[in-house]
Parts: C-alpha cells; sequence; structure tokens
C-alpha cells in the first residue's frame, strides 16, 4: 500500500515537472504577442477627446477605435502630419465614416510595412475642438 501511495505521488510530481517544462518551453518560444489597443473616441466626461490620444504602437499591433461618446466620430490621418507625408498611405489607413453608435468603430491592425515614426489623426468633425490624436509607430 505505501508503495502504491508512493508511486502515485512521484508520478503526480513527474507529471506537474512534464507541464512546467512544456509551458515555459512556449513562453520563451512565443514570438513577442501583437497587442491590441483600444482609444475611446469621447472620454467618458464628454469631452471631444481621443483617449489615449497618443499611443505607442508596433507593426502587427491593432488599433480599436470605439465611440464612447458625443458621436458622431471618425478617423483621418493628416497627410501633412506623417512620415514621408504621403496622401495615399494616409487615406489607406484612414476611416472616413462617420461613426455614431457607441461600441462601434474601427480596427486598424498597424502594417508590418509601416515605417516608423509619429503618426498625427483627427476626427473630422471635432477637429477644431481638439480632437486629435496620435501614433507613434516603433521600428
Ligand atoms: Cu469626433
Amino acid at each position: 500500500m505505501k508503495s502504491i501511495r508512493f508511486v502515485t505521488k512521484s508520478l503526480c510530481l513527474t507529471v506537474l515537472a512534464a507541464l512546467l517544462v512544456v509551458g515555459s518551453f512556449f513562453t520563451s518560444v512565443a514570438p513577442a504577442a501583437a497587442e491590441t489597443y483600444t482609444v475611446k473616441m469621447g472620454a467618458d466626461n464628454g469631452l471631444l477627446v481621443f483617449q489615449p490620444a497618443n499611443l505607442t504602437v508596433k507593426p502587427g499591433d491593432t488599433v480599436n477605435w470605439v465611440v464612447n461618446k458625443v458621436p458622431p466620430h471618425n478617423v483621418i490621418f493628416d497627410d501633412k502630419a506623417i512620415p514621408g507625408k504621403d496622401k495615399d498611405l494616409a487615406k489607406s489607413l484612414s476611416h472616413p465614416q462617420l461613426e455614431m453608435a457607441p461600441g462601434k468603430g474601427y480596427e486598424l491592425t498597424i502594417p508590418k510595412d509601416l515605417a516608423a515614426g509619429e503618426y498625427s489623426y483627427f476626427c473630422a468633425p471635432h477637429r477644431g475642438a481638439g480632437m486629435i490624436g496620435k501614433l507613434t509607430v516603433e521600428g
């Protein structure tokens, strides 16, 4: 009886050790996971801002702009304030459609080949009110 208990116990320890080894293998091998960020459009207190207004991202990350308060909102990248001042690029990153419904919005996965640098954007209806944001893309 004693020996059976001993075998069971050591078997449990072996399985636990194996799980630890396998677990650490996965955590050390997995590449840096892409992040997903949420930017509120309209602060909780009703201010016309993107929140957070400044975000640092890497290619492959996803930015999810979500209508929070005082819609409509959209996301327009400013071709004069992105690397290369590239109009087509600014257009391809932008979401000109006005979003009305809380919870709806725009999801952008940062293209793998997007040049590092600062990308400024604004909400067209509320640009004058200061609804401006910036993505800093790391290389
Ligand atoms: Cu807006």
